[in-house]
């Protein structure tokens, strides 16, 4: 098997988180550039964006979530859905809200406009940022099995790359309870072996 990642991306960490967390060998790990349309990346998927994973037969895979999915059903223990399972996708929803609005920005910044961030459209994703962490404080996830479920996964997948990106934006505000909840993880070498760094 044959992950394709880059650095910082929080879609696919949410797959490599996945396949540490079950156990799966993350030797075969390519750092890729996706913007820079690699060559073994659009081979394997025309959208040309990371992840993609490749299986032992071959056949490309894509999507974190979907990754995931496929995770729990090829490799079903341990599970990324341990908790109350309505609670946990809504999280898990939550987090990937924050998480695309978030990305949105960065490719709007970094490839259309330096100030996308405050266009129509910039305003509104930093509007879902900033709610979306609002209503994850007001309800963070909890560890509750022995392995993190995929609301709390998102989450501090989506914290990770808030501090990454956005350090020093002045409309970010303080999350203190989901600060803490990384601290619960931070140690879990899924987490640690993926932290993003650009
Ligand atoms: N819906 C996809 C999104 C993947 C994605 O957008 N990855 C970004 C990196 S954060 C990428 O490879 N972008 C390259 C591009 O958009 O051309 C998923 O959940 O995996």
């Amino acid at each position: 098997m044959k992950i394709l990642t880059n650095t910082t991306s929080p879609y696919a960490r949410i797959a490599r988180i996945a396949l540490g967390e079950k156990g799966f060998d993350l030797s075969d790990t390519e750092i890729v550039s996706p913007w820079a349309d690699t060559p073994v990346l659009i081979e394997n998927n025309p959208a040309a964006r990371v992840p993609t994973l490749i299986t032992e037969a071959g056949v490309p895979l894509t999507e974190g979530l979907l990754i995931l999915l496929w995770l729990e059903k090829k490799r079903p223990e341990p599970s990324l859905l341990e908790g109350p399972l309505d609670l946990v996708i809504s999280q898990a929803g939550r987090a990937m809200g924050v998480i695309d609005a978030m990305v949105h920005i960065m490719i709007g910044v970094m490839h259309t406009d330096p100030n996308f961030a405050e266009t129509k459209v910039g305003l509104r994703r930093r509007r879902t940022i900033v709610t979306g962490f609002r209503a994850l404080e007001a309800t963070p996830p909890a560890v509750s099995g022995s392995t993190p479920h995929v609301g709390v996964l998102t989450t501090i997948v989506a914290l990770d790359y808030l501090r990454l990106r956005f350090k020093d934006a002045p409309w970010v505000e303080s999350l203190p309870k989901l600060e803490a909840l990384r601290m619960q993880v931070a140690e879990r070498a899924a987490y640690k072996n993926t932290a993003p760094y650009v």
